[in-house]
């Protein structure tokens, strides 16, 4: 436990040095993993004005602590944190949108492209010394080329990834609860829908209980047998058994994953499957979008304790 001065702030293990060092100093930081909080002695536990997370923060751990102000989270997605009861309980919650957009739009379109071209394959074969053997690489079954694309989500990044698709002269279709206001791409009012009339799905919705497991057979099965499937939001969202069969089974011609339902889990079933990319959830994952990431965590924080006014707070 730091003895620093400043306002007590509750900060996981998860947490890299950056925002660790960003915080440091300025606040009385405490390194705790969630089974600590429930021992904190008396004092302490009052003392306690913000929590730093990666995207969840249980709601018991959350009353634990009856001064609690703010909880910074690290990265967009917030499933992991009940924002009716914290906002119920006057606690502001803020993420990280807007500097991750298009490092994660760039990581779905590569995606993509390797999904369908099969360049990590082609990789691993040179590498393997077959093209000096074999002479030439077998043609790839499935393009880009004359593909449609829907997009699940047309959020900040959804939006990001529908202007490079438009840059390869593709269509764009979307579903969202809502139609978007400032965009001409179609609106497809059901998911189902949006899958009958493209052939590339590419999700990007937050997790959650409006989207758990909704990505399901049916959607598999109306994307069609030259359909590509692609995921850059949240694992929860697809029901991967039936992801697994459809991948399997020829519902789907191939599909790319860089986040799992059960992560860093990822089904051997789907390992075992050729035609599927994956990766381990690193969309956003390089040096320079990192640092903007925990910078805006520590700027959150900050500008809490300084002015009262969160930078970003989830709404
Ligand atoms: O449904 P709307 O109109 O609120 O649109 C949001 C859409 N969305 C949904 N669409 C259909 N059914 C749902 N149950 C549902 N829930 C949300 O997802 C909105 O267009 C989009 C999310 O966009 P943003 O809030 O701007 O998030 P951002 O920055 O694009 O990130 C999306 C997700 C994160 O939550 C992480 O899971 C991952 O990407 O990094």
């Amino acid at each position: 436990m730091s003895t620093d001065a400043g306002p007590a702030v509750i900060i996981l293990p998860a947490l890299n040095a950056a925002v660790k060092a960003g915080l440091a100093g300025r606040c009385r930081l405490m390194e705790l993993e969630a089974a600590d909080i429930r021992n904190l002695p008396t004092g302490v536990v009052e003392a306690v004005r913000a929590v730093v997370c990666v995207g969840s923060f249980d709601r018991a751990d959350m009353d634990r602590l009856p001064n609690l102000e703010l909880i910074a989270s690290f990265g967009v997605g917030y499933d992991g944190i009940d924002i009716r009861h914290a906002t119920a309980r006057g606690i502001v919650v803020t993420n990280t949108p807007d500097v991750v957009t298009e490092e994660v739009a760039d990581a779905a379109i590569g995606l993509l492209i390797n999904c369908v071209r099969g360049f990590t394959k082609a990789e691993t074969w040179l590498r393997a010394g077959h093209w000096e053997q074999e002479k030439s690489y077998p043609l790839s079954t499935l393009t880009l080329r004359g593909r449609s694309v829907g997009i699940f989500g047309l959020g900040r990044i959804g939006k990001a990834i529908a202007r490079r698709v438009e840059a390869f002269g593709l269509p764009v279709a979307y579903h969202n609860r809502r139609a978007v206001d400032d965009v001409s791409y179609r609106y497809c009012p059901s998911l189902i829908e949006l899958a009958r009339s493209v052939d590339t799905l590419i999700a990007v919705v937050p997790g959650g209980a409006s989207t758990d497991g909704v990505i399901g057979a049916e959607v598999f099965k109306a994307l069609g047998d030259r359909g590509v499937f692609i995921n850059v939001g949240r694992g929860t969202t697809v029901d991967e058994e039936a992801l697994i069969a459809a991948l399997g089974g020829g519902t789907i011609a191939a599909a790319g994953l860089d986040v799992f339902a059960r992560e860093p889990v990822v089904s051997p079933a789907l390992l075992a499957l050729a035609n599927v990319t994956v990766l381990p959830h690193i969309a956003a994952a390089t040096v320079d979008t990192r640092a903007a990431v925990s910078q805006l965590v520590v700027d959150n924080v900050m500008q809490w304790f300084e002015e009262r006014c969160a930078l970003s707070p989830v709404v």
